[in-house]
């Protein structure tokens, strides 16, 4: 078989699907020769990797059995099906386990993201909502554009979403990229690079609103009508002695104005790049300041989000076309191509856990209750307004439930965030590792991955060439993609869907989890679903297959703007916020009375960083960013992607010469929570004092437990954020000496 790129008639408003590189190199993952054959039982110690053959009959029976024994023992609650991206198709996934357990009487649910914990409750606390971004079409009119930990040459944010910063570009906008590292999108999309000390950008952002409102920069204007506690005289009843954004900008309550001098000396950044940044933006609008999601996994993730909102709501760069609200960004008004339309059904344990709590929930899920984030009362899923809201409101009343069980069952189908994407790998195994917590592990997957390795079963699944499925765009774009079998599966493998069928079977589910559909009758389904919504002329399956085309869009021609009725008439059509406004002083934020959660935008500190207590041993910051050679650890084993981009530890010349290390050395990068080995790249792309150890390879420790393929998460750490309980995975500090000393 070959595979080829979208070759459509291309445009602005509906652009070709242009493949990128793990694209056009997923021959090499499809036929490759260590795939998953056979359904595998463990026979070796738990995380050994041993395991022998076994037959579909008896891999089934023994998954069901498992299911039925832990959930008569501990209750549905004990059930759990962990957070998982593998697949983005309507039909295989994870969701497929999910329907089966809440048929099966549910489990113990999961909310939020390790993408977009902290701004997914961050954005709601300002704006009421997610859906807070334009399409992308309407950045050709920005003038401005600071992509703030912002990398979409390489990370795939929206297929083609770079182009349309080149376009923009091309069209006149100046376009800064702050980010610790040269990125590719830093090289070949911006006009200019301003490195900055990961986990500070809140403090620049704040010396920006310092600049533009002691110069006047600011629309007061608009601040006035549509915004909630910028200036004193603007807070919410009964917090009117509590400080405003502007007390905290100009240091009215606590003697420290935020001046670029003083963000210079915690961000790194010259006060006169801060200075010229912040008369840019604010002058040559309209402007947008995009929010990567970088920075956002960090230990204070909330504040930047709220920060960077903040700054598009001073200088009045919200609800106009060429500028940008901030925040998650999903598109307005409908959130865009971000659905999921398999019916997971209602989870009758009603409770959902963050999902970056999980091993929490293994070791103490007894005692987890709102104040952890856990949603009671069947807030389910992933992202949204209504969870995030939910669980703000969560932290401050603690019903004095808890969860009625700790995790004792682990089904992972198309996740590798048991092991690998996870946080402090080394605790995790050691979690896992003891069978008196989690009775029964089974992974569903295409290869026998880190996560795998720890698995009691190991169920091959087909992949999205060899089943039907059914997915859309991502975010940003607007389509459908059909995504039908093309080659006969590999071995023994199975669906997703058919595993979950014959499990269902075996549970006495089986007609209520088909409801009589087969793979391909579920995407037919599901076309249903979207023809009656968002796609109303979406072709039948059968037209559809027969046109031979993989691609059903929507062009764009009027890109939609993000809140431009409340811009026009804020009374008329007010925000979904408690007090209709744009709230930069969260009163909601404000009664939860925690340091750690100010009710306006802070900069806090993090504690392990280069100014916390630990810095004399681990000097250096760690980031693993989302890399050009991976979807997270799919692909770790491609061996085309391997060659191009060859896992590496990257490193500041001067850090480098410091420790007498050359370009291509073997280092070893430690801290208490683990380390490994691998090949340095010395290089001036990235500021000193930072290290980039690209996240997603395949953690594979020799036999002292020494991570040999650059793992990062063997460094990070299981800190999550105060109000979102969000992955803080980008916040660790490390050591690094050259290997063997
Ligand atoms: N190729 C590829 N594309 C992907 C993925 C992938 O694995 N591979 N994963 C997809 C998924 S699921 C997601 S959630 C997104 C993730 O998208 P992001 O979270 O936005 O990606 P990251 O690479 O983690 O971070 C973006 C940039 O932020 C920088 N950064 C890190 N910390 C800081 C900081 O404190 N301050 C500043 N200013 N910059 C910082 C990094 O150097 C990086 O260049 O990507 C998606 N697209
Ligand atoms: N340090 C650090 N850690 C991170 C991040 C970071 O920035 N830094 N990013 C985090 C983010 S944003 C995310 S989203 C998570 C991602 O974490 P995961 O969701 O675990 O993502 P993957 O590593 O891509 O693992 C997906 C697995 O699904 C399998 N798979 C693919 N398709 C199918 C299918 O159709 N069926 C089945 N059964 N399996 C399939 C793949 O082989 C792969 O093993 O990682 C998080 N971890
Ligand atoms: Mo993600």
């Amino acid at each position: 078989m070959r595979l080829e790129t979208d070759d459509r008639p291309d445009g602005v408003a509906d652009p070709q699907l242009r493949a990128c590189v793990r694209g056009r190199a997923y021959l090499r993952r499809q036929y490759h020769p260590d795939r998953l054959l056979h359904p595998l039982k463990r026979v070796g110690e738990r995380g050994e990797g041993r395991f022998e053959r076994i037959g579909w009959d008896e891999a089934l029976d023994l998954l069901a059995g498992e299911i039925r024994r832990v959930r008569d023992t501990y209750g549905n609650g004990a059930l759990f099906v962990p957070y998982g991206t593998g697949s983005y198709s309507q039909i295989n996934g994870s969701q497929t386990a999910r329907r089966l357990l809440n048929l099966y009487g549910g489990c113990l649910g999961v909310w939020n993201s390790y993408s977009w914990g902290a701004i997914n409750v961050a954005t709601p606390t300002v704006y009421g909502t997610v859906q807070t971004g334009n399409q992308r079409q309407d950045w050709l009119n920005a003038r401005t554009i600071l992509m703030w930990s912002w990398n979409p040459a390489e990370m795939r944010d929206g297929t083609n979403t770079e182009w349309f910063v080149k376009l923009a570009r091309q069209g006149g906008a100046r376009v800064i990229c702050i980010d610790p590292r040269l990125s590719m999108s830093a090289a070949a999309l911006a006009d200019e690079w301003v490195p900055i000390r990961p986990g500070t950008d809140a403090a620049m952002m704040t010396a920006m609103a310092w600049v533009i409102l002691t110069e006047g920069l600011d629309d007061a204007g608009f601040v006035r009508t549509h915004c909630q506690g910028v200036t004193p005289e603007q807070m919410p009843a009964g917090c009117e002695d509590a400080p405003s954004w502007s007390d905290y900008i100009l240091g009215t309550r606590d003697g420290q104005p935020k001046t670029p001098a003083w963000a210079e000396a915690i961000t790194g950044v010259p006060r006169e790049t801060i200075e010229r940044v912040a008369r840019e933006y604010a002058t040559r609008k309209p402007g947008v300041l995009y929010q990567g999601y970088g920075m956002q996994r960090r230990a204070h993730g909330e504040q930047v989000v709220r920060a960077g909102a903040a700054l598009a709501a001073l200088t009045g760069n919200v609800g106009v076309s060429g500028g940008w609200a901030g925040g998650l960004a999903l598109q307005a008004p409908d959130g865009g191509p971000h659905w999921n339309v398999f019916p997971v059904g209602a989870n009758p344990v009603g409770a959902a856990i963050p999902c970056f709590l999980w091993t929490e929930a293994v070791v103490r899920g007894r005692e987890m209750g709102a104040f952890d984030g856990v949603l009671f009362g069947g807030v389910d899923g992933g992202e949204g307004s209504e969870s995030a809201t939910a669980a703000v409101r969560g932290l401050g009343d603690d019903s004095g439930r808890r969860l009625e069980s700790d995790i004792r069952l682990i089904w992972a189908v198309a996740s590798n965030a048991l092991v690998n994407q996870h946080a402090d790998i080394n605790r995790t195994a050691r979690i896992l590792r003891d069978e008196s917590r989690v009775e029964f592990i089974a992974v569903q997957d295409h290869f026998l991955t880190p996560t795998a390795r720890f698995a009691d079963l190991v169920l091959p699944a087909t992949t999205h060439f060899e089943t039907w499925g059914v997915g859309d765009g991502w975010k940003y774009g607007d389509e459908v993609v059909l995504a039908p079998p093309l080659v006969e599966p590999a071995g023994e493998c199975r669906s997703d869907y058919r595993i979950c069928a014959d499990v269902a079977e075996r549970l006495g589910l089986g007609e209520a989890y088909t409801e009589g559909r087969d793979e391909r009758e579920w995407v037919e389904w599901a076309l249903e679903r979207w023809r009656d919504t968002r796609f109303p002329d979406l072709p039948s399956l059968d037209e559809w297959e027969a046109s031979n085309r993989g691609v059903h869009s929507r062009p764009v021609t009027e890109p939609a703007v993000a809140f431009a009725d409340f811009r026009e008439d804020p009374v008329a059509h007010p925000l979904p916020t408690p007090s209709g406004k744009i709230e930069i002083f969260s009163r909601a934020l404000h009664d939860l009375d925690d340091p750690r959660i100010p009710a306006v935008p802070t900069y806090l500190p993090e504690e392990e960083g280069p100014f916390g207590p630990g810095a004399d041993r681990y000097p250096l910051q760690v980031l693993g960013h989302h890399a050009m050679a991976r979807v997270h650890s799919i692909h770790d084993n491609n061996d085309w992607l391997q060659e191009a981009f060859p896992q590496r530890v990257f490193l500041n010349v001067l850090d480098a010469r410091e420790r007498g290390i050359a370009d291509g050395d073997e280092v070893r990068v430690w801290n208490d929570r683990g380390e490994m080995v691998v090949r340095c790249r010395v290089t001036p792309r990235i500021m000193p004092g930072v290290v980039d150890i690209p996240q997603g390879a395949w953690w594979s420790p020799d036999e002292h437990g020494i991570d040999r393929r650059g793992s990062i998460n063997v460094l990070t750490s299981q800190r999550w954020t105060a109000l979102a309980h969000a992955t803080a995975q980008h916040t660790a500090m490390v050591q690094v000496e050259r290997w063997p000393r």
